[in-house]
């Protein structure tokens, strides 16, 4: 890859042209917020640097579409490989500026020039987050097995073809200048009997040690954790209890990541982050939406009030400045009815919406009223934040940013997807 320049995956002068049209509408709007937050003494320029401020992760899998159990159905110019995942990574961020990271997928991202893929990151204005390790399915030629099992497997053999696999995501990463591993496994039982539980936690603690040692001084190692899938009994890290205490274990390097799909059915996922925080573990987060299980759907399209929720306590410990809060935003979806990229984007702006709405929180108030038990009046204050339509700060921090006051718009007048269709045939 011979990419040192600055790259434009989508065209600036259709950026340009679309913001201009629309210009006067999203400064009245925003003028008009800025009024309104203005008596409850709210700051929209403080707000609207916030969000400028705002970065999270694409994930490189979400440019395509996933598809389910039953199959998938592609759609045009879909990416062959990471160079092309990389490109169109630049395509949202391009427009949703905030979207500046991208989270790699080993070895579906495997390169053999790390230093050229930086660079055309870079050239991009895209930057690397967590790396992502891949014990869920075999690659062709792999000496063992994981059908029953990676990290956890009783064969030790497997274990440490899995050991070594994490290990290689890090080197791999390092050169990229990431700074982060995920660890998400499958191993788990599909029925009572077949695990020894204790046993199988054991011997994933042995086989994260060894990972553990590896890790640069200045790196993370997120858990993720998952209650079922594709193990459906049970699975070895199943719940953010389990997370947790093996992150304790480990030691300060190990931090919890919260896969916002990945709990049992109305589990209140916002007082698990507010325990992650309390603990210092919370690592980092895997943004998505879901229905029934881990659907993976875009941000904020089935419960956006839980969004909310969650980062009203991720808000709340920015404000108090909690030592070692410093969690890494990504996304974690998969996309089969939509355009990937045109959901990636819309999710990035949801989970950037879910952030500013909760800088509008009355926290001063919520204090007051929680002591007083007044219940009523504390989820008011919450409500009110909610219920704003922060759009005008969104916009407005894209555009000074040089994204798209609407990037779906902006995206489909590019041609981006047509193009991609005729060289990517
Ligand atoms: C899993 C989990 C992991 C992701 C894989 C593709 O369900 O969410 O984070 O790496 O899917
Ligand atoms: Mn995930
Ligand atoms: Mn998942």
């Amino acid at each position: 890859m011979k990419q040192t320049m600055t790259q434009h995956p989508i065209d600036p002068g259709v950026i340009s042209a679309h913001n201009k049209s629309v210009e006067k509408e999203v400064l009245a709007d925003y003028r008009h917020l800025g009024k309104a937050l203005g008596r409850a003494k709210i700051d929209i320029e403080a707000v609207t640097q916030k969000a400028m401020a705002f970065s999270l992760a694409v994930p490189s899998w979400g440019t395509a579409t996933g598809g389910t159990r039953f199959g998938a159905f592609g759609g045009p110019g879909e990416p062959r490989n990471i160079e092309e995942k990389l490109l169109d990574c630049g395509a949202v961020r391009a427009l949703v500026p905030s979207a500046d990271r991208v989270s790699l997928h080993i070895p579906w991202d495997k390169t053999g020039d790390p230093e050229g893929l930086k660079k055309a990151a870079k050239a991009l204005g895209l930057a690397f987050d967590a790396m992502n390790s891949n014990t869920f399915q075999d690659q062709p030629g792999q000496p063992v097995s994981y059908k029953f099992g990676s990290l956890t497997h009783t064969d030790a053999a497997v274990r440490d073809l899995a050991v070594a696999h994490n290990i290689e995501c890090i080197r791999t990463g390092e050169a990229l200048g990431a700074r982060a591993l995920t660890v998400w496994i499958g191993d788990g039982a599909n029925f009572p009997g077949q695990d020894d539980f204790r046993g199988a936690l054991q011997r994933y603690m042995d086989s994260m040690r060894k990972i553990y040692s590896a890790l640069p001084e200045d790196w993370n190692v997120f858990i993720e954790h998952k209650m079922y899938e594709p193990a459906f009994y049970s699975t070895v890290i199943s719940d953010w209890g389990t997370s947790y205490w093996c992150a304790r274990e480990l030691g300060d390097k190990a931090k919890c990541l919260v896969d916002l799909g990945h709990h049992a059915p109305n589990v209140n996922i916002e007082q698990v982050v507010a325990r992650l925080i309390q603990f210092g573990k919370l690592g980092g987060f895997h943004s998505n939406d879901s229905k029934y299980g881990d659907d993976d759907l875009d941000a904020g399209s089935i419960k956006p009030f839980q969004l909310f929720l969650v980062f009203n306590e991720l808000a709340a410990a920015e404000l108090e400045k909690v030592p070692g809060f410093e969690p890494s935003y990504m996304l974690d979806q998969s996309h089969n009815v939509t355009d990937p990229l045109e959901s990636l984007m819309v999710s990035a702006v949801e989970v950037q919406r879910a952030y500013v709405q909760a800088l509008l929180v009355d926290r001063v108030a919520l204090a007051e009223y929680q002591l007083k038990n007044d219940a009523l009046s504390a989820l008011s204050i919450l409500k009110k934040a909610f219920r704003t339509d922060v759009s005008p700060i969104l916009a407005l921090a894209r555009i000074r940013r040089g994204g798209a006051a609407d990037p779906v718009a902006v995206f489909r007048e590019s041609g981006y997807r047509e193009k991609a269709a005729q060289e990517r045939a």
